[in-house]
């Protein structure tokens, strides 16, 4: 029902050309193959009322709390107003500029110390425009959680907010856009495809400048981001194995997780012994050793004690919970019984989460999600990435983390961890895309860079795992350092 109800707007909005192909320029200057003007609305009574009803049922689906909603100026304002005069919820103004006589606010209605102001928006790009909102509310005393926005065209605005604390709901995607007026016959395949190559290639949260991958974005400001690892470890709901990793890289000054995606396992145990003091954490994929035995299994966690750090299989589960069960428990590799973290794809739904608390809660394991992946083209992002971390925050007693490109979660009891981490920016010839460790502790707020081929290929495994520990290290003292000022 209300799927149909959201397929006929996207045809009235293209009816009303709200929604245009061809080449248009966007306000950051960039060519784009679509164009969505939501400005005509306001000539369309009718819609304007489907579209705010959209709004507001999208508030109370996701049971948002809040004191006040203010609309991002101006397409956004008369929807903020018709949903808070039909609710009578207060609302705020927010002026673009200050008035040059009077009081120069720069908000308009009752702002009261710590209230929670929810955003409106009608179109999010990289969401700079409701950041900018959010930092002139947060200027008056108010708190920013939660912004709703009518089109998201899955360009980064999702991911960008998110590392800035603010939980963004979208009605309509890109992706269901195209594929509604494709069904219905308004436009090809080709269309369709041009769009979608477009969104793909012009992220905004990692953009591309001379085929690096860079942050669009500033650093990643946030209260929780002056916690220190130690401080987070005490945290009274903080996952045990969470609280011990935090201290493992407080005591350690590491936030280094070294992939040993090496295919000996004698191989595997020299890089443990002589890398062990330098990392947080050690990442295998048991998958592709050539010679796996028990015996290997018992001495790698013999070095993970003597060393003081943690294994994590890489093993990606991704069926349903009573196949990994097995597949985490049993098998030629039991995984289970050597290593203390896995992570998990969140595509089959809560059920494989629970498969893997069934194992590994009794044993004192934890689980990561993987909310985003550092390859190009990932389809894990934007709505995917939030209903990721919702999955966690309902399974919290099993999920300690992420892997992800940034912060994504406001709780500081969850570990972020990234990989596709080396000293350039830069990419291989699969895919893989590379940020710096600086990028992703200090701009990202990321918590454990996952370093592979950055140590493995170098000349001295040992000199670059310091060097990798030494960058995200300092990177991390920075943060806290600039977030506590
Ligand atoms: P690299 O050599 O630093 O590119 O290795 C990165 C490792 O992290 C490698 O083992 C991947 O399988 C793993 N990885 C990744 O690169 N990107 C992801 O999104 C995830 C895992 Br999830």
């Amino acid at each position: 029902m209300a799927d149909m109800c959201l397929d006929s707007l996207i045809l009235k909005l293209h009816d009303v050309n709200a929604v245009k192909f061809g080449e248009y320029k966007l306000k950051s200057g960039m060519l784009t193959p679509i164009y969505i003007d939501l400005r005509v609305l306001v000539s369309y009574p009718a819609l304007m009322n489907q579209v705010s009803t959209l709004i507001y049922q999208r508030v109370q689906d996701e049971g948002l709390q809040f004191d006040s909603v203010c609309g991002v100026p101006y397409t956004a304002l008369p929807l903020a107003t018709i949903i808070c005069s039909r609710h009578e919820l207060p609302m705020l103004i927010r002026r673009k500029e200050a008035k040059d006589y009077g009081t120069k606010r720069l908000v308009e209605g009752l702002c009261r110390q710590g209230d929670i102001c929810l955003i409106i928006e009608d179109t999010v790009t990289s969401g700079s425009s409701i950041l900018e909102t959010a930092e002139v509310l947060y200027k008056e005393g108010l708190k920013v959680t939660d912004a709703v926005v009518l089109m998201d065209r899955e360009q980064g605005g999702v991911e960008m907010l998110a590392s800035n604390g603010i939980r963004l709901h979208p009605i309509i995607s890109m992706s269901k856009l195209l594929n509604v007026l494709l069904a219905a016959e308004r436009i090809d395949a080709q269309t369709a495809q041009n769009v979608r190559k477009f969104i793909q290639e012009n992220n905004t949260f990692m953009s591309k400048e001379n085929g690096n991958s860079i942050p669009a974005k500033k650093p990643c400001l946030e209260p929780t981001l002056q916690l220190s690892y130690a401080d987070r470890a005490k945290l009274p709901n903080v996952h045990p194995l969470a609280s011990r990793l935090l201290m493992i890289m407080e005591e350690k000054k590491s936030n280094l997780c070294v992939s040993a995606d090496v295919t000996g396992s004698e191989e595997l145990l020299q890089l443990a012994e002589s890398l062990g003091p330098k990392i947080c954490m050690l990442k295998t994929h048991v998958d592709i050793l050539k010679d796996y035995t028990t015996d290997f299994s018992q001495k790698l966690q013999a070095l993970a004690e003597k060393h003081n750090f943690l294994i994590f299989e890489d093993r990606k589960f991704a069926d349903i919970g009573n196949t990994v069960k097995h597949q985490y428990e049993g098998g030629l590799y039991q995984i289970s019984s050597w290593s203390h973290v896995v992570n998990a794809h969140a595509v089959p739904g809560p059920g494989v989460v629970k498969g893997l608390s069934a194992v590994g809660k009794p044993l004192g394991r934890g689980g990561l999600l993987i909310a985003q992946m550092s390859s190009q083209g990932s389809l894990a992002t934007g709505e995917y990435t939030n209903a990721v971390l919702q999955m966690a925050e309902e399974h919290s007693d099993f999920v300690m983390g992420f892997i992800c490109g940034s912060k994504i979660a406001k709780r500081p009891e969850f570990i972020h961890m990234t990989p596709g981490v080396q000293m350039q920016a830069g990419g291989d010839q699969l895919g893989q895309q590379y940020t710096t460790p600086e990028e992703v502790i200090y701009n990202k707020g990321s918590d454990v860079i996952i370093v592979g081929r950055g140590v493995l290929e170098a000349s001295d495994r040992l000199k670059a795992a310091e060097s990798y520990r030494k960058s995200g290290w300092d990177a991390y003292t920075k943060r806290v350092a600039q977030n506590s000022q």
